[in-house]
């Protein structure tokens, strides 16, 4: 863990060292900023029914997002194909029947992602579930030694094929997978590898699905194409479709939840996909729940230079020019009312910017009331550990550092049992 940390920093220290650029860390010195209005359509107008937010300036602002941002998927492919690769009914002691099942982007049977899924065998019927994109591979979950092996890829070194075996073991990041928790709660937990749809690192995306989907001619997205980050999201609606399918699951309870990388593409699949009921970012930062305005900790010059395929090419533009963007973050906080959303920060994962995460639920607020919902019901950020739970969106900041724990997974609980049972 000690070690994790003094890479992470060596690697930020050096990065900075080669750009010249400090992150802020001061309250002091974010600058002056006004936010795009939610309410006001690019034309001026402004938006005071539900109905107008639903027809006209909830698209404006989806496709702001796509265009600039994101960048556009394709179409799903119709009635994807899937095949239950293996299940088991007595998995953790008898709590609950895991199931793996293969998820086929084309007809061909070579390019598919699995879904590992647990579903309690204590209930009643069709139950509630978490769903998000793994790091390290399924396996990498739980210890239970029935789970198959993710194959994982990660950027090749140097005469090595990108495909790492054993990279990650049985259980490596089981701490941030409370399952049998879950389980014992009636939710049940699906999973996928984010590497099965698009391996995170920047080979010109030629290793994911995007090839998949090329025109003739085509060899990468055009500027206002998916980035990495909306290809997992257009995964995580394909694992939808087949939610819809299965019969123990309760498709209008899907809670779709990433952790940092993984919150904001979970962020951007709760935006494009409203059959997501509930939609959770954890320490989701730049391009996921902080506003970039604020330029607090990572800004869009420094994602787009270390991550420079997450986001469509059009984001580029905005390096260094965050007061320019059509939109901010807590548009795209607002694209999930009426639905449910959570936002959890951790107050030293300064990089992330927790105020600037909290005060998206807080812009994102008046959307709510549009439909007579309270959104975030405080506009002043809470004490660290005291999680506000009684409107639609939920927030808290624990104490620690940037991960996804125990306590962030027991709140995440807490605030579903409200809607979900
Ligand atoms: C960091 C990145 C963040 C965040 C994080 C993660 O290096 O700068 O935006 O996504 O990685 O995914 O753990």
């Amino acid at each position: 863990m000690k070690k994790t940390l003094l890479i992470i920093y060596i690697l930020l220290f050096s990065f900075f060292f080669a750009n010249g650029q400090e992150p802020n860390y001061e309250e002091s010195k974010v600058p002056q900023y006004v936010l795009p209005d939610p309410l006001k359509m690019e034309n001026g107008e402004s938006v005071d029914s539900k109905t107008q937010w639903v027809e006209n300036r909830r698209p404006e602002i989806l496709h702001l997002f796509e265009t600039h941002i994101y960048g556009k998927a394709p179409e799903r492919p119709m009635d994807i194909r899937c095949e239950i690769l293996s299940e088991n009914k007595y998995a953790l002691g008898n709590m609950a029947t895991r199931k793996e099942i293969a998820l086929y982007f084309t007809d061909s049977n070579e390019h598919y992602m699995t879904i590992l899924m647990y579903i309690p065998n204590k209930r009643a019927g069709a139950v509630p579930l978490f769903f998000g994109l793994n790091f390290k591979g399924n396996h990498s979950i739980c210890e239970d030694p029935d789970i198959t092996e993710s194959v994982i890829r990660m950027e090749p070194r140097k005469g090595e094929s990108e495909i790492r075996p054993h990279a990650f073991k049985l259980g490596d990041a089981s701490s941030r997978w409370p399952v049998e928790m879950l389980i014992a709660n009636g939710y049940g937990l699906a999973t996928v590898y984010s590497g099965d749809i698009d391996p995170d690192y920047d080979d010109g995306f030629q290793n994911g699905v995007h090839p998949l989907f090329y025109k003739s001619g085509q060899t990468r997205p055009e500027p206002n194409e998916w980035g990495t980050l909306a290809t997992w999201a257009w995964g995580l609606s394909c694992a939808m479709d087949y939610f819809e399918t299965d019969e123990d699951i309760d498709a209008t309870k899907v809670a779709v939840f990433g952790h940092s990388r993984h919150g904001k593409a979970a962020l951007w699949a709760g935006a494009i996909d409203q059959r997501f009921a509930m939609v959770i970012s954890n320490d989701s930062g730049c391009g996921g729940a902080a506003l970039s305005r604020r330029k607090y900790g990572e800004t869009s010059r420094t994602i787009n230079t270390t991550f420079p395929h997450w986001f469509c090419e059009n984001f580029k533009q905005y390096n260094d020019k965050e007061n320019e963007l059509p939109v901010d973050q807590h548009q795209l906080i607002a694209l999930m009312a009426p639905r449910l959303v959570y936002i959890a920060s951790a107050v030293e994962d300064r990089w992330a910017d927790p105020k600037g995460e909290f005060l998206s639920g807080v812009h994102a607020t008046p959307v709510y009331e549009l439909f007579g919902l309270t959104g975030l019901p405080v506009r002043d950020m809470p004490a660290v550990n005291q999680p506000v739970h009684t409107g639609y969106i939920g927030y808290h900041v624990r104490a620690g550092y940037h991960d996804i724990n125990l306590y962030d997974w027991q709140q995440f609980v807490k605030f579903a049992n409200k809607h979900f049972k």
